[in-house]
This record gives C-alpha cells, structure tokens and sequence, in this order.
C-alpha cells in the first residue's frame, strides 16, 4: 500500500498530466483546470494570462512524431479543427484573445 503512495507522489512530482490520467476522474474540472493553466503559462510569452492568435499557434503546432501522426489521422477522419477554427470558437467575446476562462469553458465542451 505504501508502494502505491510513493508512486503517486513521484507521478505528482513530474507530470499531472501522467497523474491526472490514473488518480482523477476523466474529465473532472481539476484536471481541465490544470491542463488549461499550464498551457497558459507556457504559451503566453507577454505573460498577459491571455493567449493571442500567434500565442496559440504555437501550442498548437505539432512538437512530436506521435502529435504529427495525430494530427494527420484526425486530418484524415475529418475530426481535424484548424488552430484558427478552435481559436475563433475559443474567444466567445471576440477580442481576439483568449482568457483562462474562455479556454476553459472550450476544454469543457469539448470533452
Ligand atoms: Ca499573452
Ligand atoms: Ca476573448
């Protein structure tokens, strides 16, 4: 029992997103909450806690092998939503950035 303890802790430690997968419930708000954060923070390069278009971007973009095979399956199934089309549905109040909240609540509906 202890053993298990110990791993929670590591998986806490070094990826949420790896924990999140085993300890949360899917799709429970905390780990949206989390994922939404973190991808904030690291994408918003003014550190205005909103992401611009070009912000966006560049998460968007495919960083690995496995993130490229995805792109081209979902491109290939048809599911495939353009980073312009996601971030147009994003900003509901059309500013042209998109704030926690809105990215929020797109993550939630999206689920
Ligand atoms: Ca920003
Ligand atoms: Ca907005």
């Amino acid at each position: 029992m202890k053993k298990i303890f110990f791993v929670i802790a590591l998986l806490m430690f070094f990826d949420v997103d790896v924990m999140a997968k085993y300890v949360y419930p899917a799709g429970s708000t905390t780990t949206t909450e989390r994922r939404v954060n973190r991808r904030i923070k690291r994408y918003d390069s003014n550190e205005d806690e909103k992401l611009t278009f070009e912000e966006y971007k560049k998460y968007r973009e495919p960083k690995t092998f496995e993130e490229r095979q995805l792109e081209r399956r979902a491109k290939k199934k048809g599911t495939y939503i353009s980073p312009a089309e996601a971030f147009k549905e994003m900003d509901t109040d059309g500013d042209g950035e998109v704030t926690r909240e809105e990215m929020l609540e797109y993550e939630k509906a999206h689920q």
